[in-house]
């Protein structure tokens, strides 16, 4: 019996994928078909699919061509599947030609012809697209554009800054139709907003786009009041609106892997969490203009209190902050949180240097984010027995906006306004301690 196997992704699956499934078959008496994991497909770069992949699998098995369907879970597989079952012949469309030559040490090779004029990105395209624009176009937005052509349905069809010839310059330069005079124009001509503007406009921003109907995805921090996060998310709500925070590390397939085996207890009881965000500022920056909520808590506290929210929750008992002030903003400050069973801390910083890493201890052992934790690609759960410490690796591509940009497109289009990497409960608590800082409540300046 002539045993021949085949991989791919199979999204939208379309008469492409039959008609080579069928070559594939035709050429011995028994199918193999190898259907890529969604994590397998996000490592080798693909975030793109719009089917999952048991929904992939139940499309390939719909064709009745498979005789058997197995996973392909890791690079390298390959290999191990065409020794494991006795594989005669590997076959592959045309656009890999030569690619898999390596395999001929194991088995035949053999490249079929790929049907002309269809694919699964000429499909993915043909789909409802949300239309984005931008508020603010320094260099947060220089990146998420960019980010952006890798989300499916993304599409950037305006930007708005009262600063008309930056905004068409950025326009230019990333070929947007529309340079807005003011939002009215910004808001005919997008579906949802990315507000990317200075901290203290967020709240205007983000509460006319709401009332103007469109969803918005808003940079960190969202406001500096708990009172006004309180009415955007009212006003989402009730208008059935995506309201979201760009706080990427939420978003990204690390942190959200972190999550899910803290939850599981891995490391016991967490008992202690602490990160540090520092990033050296030239003083005549925006970031440090205290009349304009600069400073280091509000430029960099909602990274470090991602990770105390979501391991710890939100029912702390008291804050002390430590600041170390400058010309009316803090330049560095360092925040220890007692909660009933646990304690966490963070230190941010725009005049200081710290090392930007997160530990998070537990009964059981620890985990150990290294520098820069916000990016996270990598880290360890470690133990006393050091030969039970495990290493975890992630994709993080490029500046790791993607995440969160799919993450908004794929709320929008499912109809919903809830989604939970930052849910309203921890985004409130934010704006909280945000507004406790501005206070001066328990501020310790050194
Ligand atoms: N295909 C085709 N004609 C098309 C589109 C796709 O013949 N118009 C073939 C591809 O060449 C491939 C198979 O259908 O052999 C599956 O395609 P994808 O779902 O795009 O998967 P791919 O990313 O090519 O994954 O490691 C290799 C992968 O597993 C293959």
């Amino acid at each position: 019996m002539k045993k021949v196997i085949t991989y791919g992704t199979y999204d939208l699956f379309h008469q492409g994928h039959y008609n080579l499934l069928k070559r594939a078959k035709d050429l011995g008496d028994y199918l193999i078909v190898g259907v890529t994991t969604d994590n397998f497909d996000l490592e080798r770069g693909k975030m793109n699919t719009c089917n999952n992949v048991m929904e992939r699998i139940e499309a390939v098995k719909a064709t009745g061509l498979a005789d058997q369907i197995v996973i392909e879970e890791y690079r390298g597989q390959k290999i191990d599947d065409i020794q494991k079952y006795g594989v005669d012949i590997f076959a592959i469309g045309s656009d890999w030609e030569g690619y898999f030559d390596y395999l001929n040490e194991f088995c035949e090779v053999v490249y079929l012809p790929r049907t002309q004029g269809i694919s699964s990105t000429q499909l993915r395209q043909e789909r409802p697209s949300v239309n984005i624009g931008i508020i603010g176009t320094g260099s947060i937005a220089s990146r998420f554009v960019p980010e952006s052509g890798n989300v499916n349905s993304a599409v950037i069809s305006a930007a708005y800054n009262p600063d008309a010839a930056k905004c068409k310059a950025f326009c230019e330069k990333h070929s947007i139709a529309v340079t807005a005079r003011d939002t009215q124009e910004l808001f005919a001509n997008c579906n949802a907003v990315y507000i990317a503007s200075p901290h203290y406009t967020h709240y205007d921003y983000a509460k006319s786009a709401l009332m103007a109907g469109k969803h918005v995805l808003c940079e960190t921090p969202l406001v500096f009041s708990k009172a006004q996060a309180e009415e955007l998310y009212a006003i989402a709500e009730e208008r059935k609106l995506v309201l979201m925070v760009a706080l990427k590390t939420a978003y990204c397939p690390a942190f959200g892997h972190m999550f899910s085996l803290l939850k599981s207890r891995v490391i016991g009881d967490i008992v202690e969490v602490n990160a540090s965000v520092t990033t050296l500022t030239d003083e005549s920056s925006e970031k440090l203009d205290s009349k304009r909520f600069g400073g280091s808590m509000s430029e960099n506290a909602c990274f470090p209190l991602l990770p105390i929210f979501k391991f710890l929750g939100t029912d702390y008992c008291n804050i002390n902050f430590y600041s170390k002030m400058k010309n009316g903003v803090d330049m560095f400050t360092k925040a220890v949180f007692r909660y009933e069973h646990a304690v966490a801390s963070f230190q941010v910083g725009l005049g200081v240097k710290t090392e930007g890493s997160m530990t998070i201890a537990g009964t059981k052992g620890y985990v150990y984010v290294p520098a820069p934790w916000w990016k996270t690609d990598y880290f360890e759960v470690r133990y006393e027995d050091q030969n039970l410490n495990k290493k975890y690796f992630y994709p993080f591509i490029d500046e790791g906006l993607r995440y969160e940009i799919k993450d908004f497109v794929s709320s929008i289009l499912a109809g919903g306004y809830y989604h939970d990497k930052v849910s309203r409960k921890e985004n409130l608590k934010m704006a909280e301690v945000q507004e406790q800082y501005l206070k001066g409540e328990n501020v310790w300046k050194l």
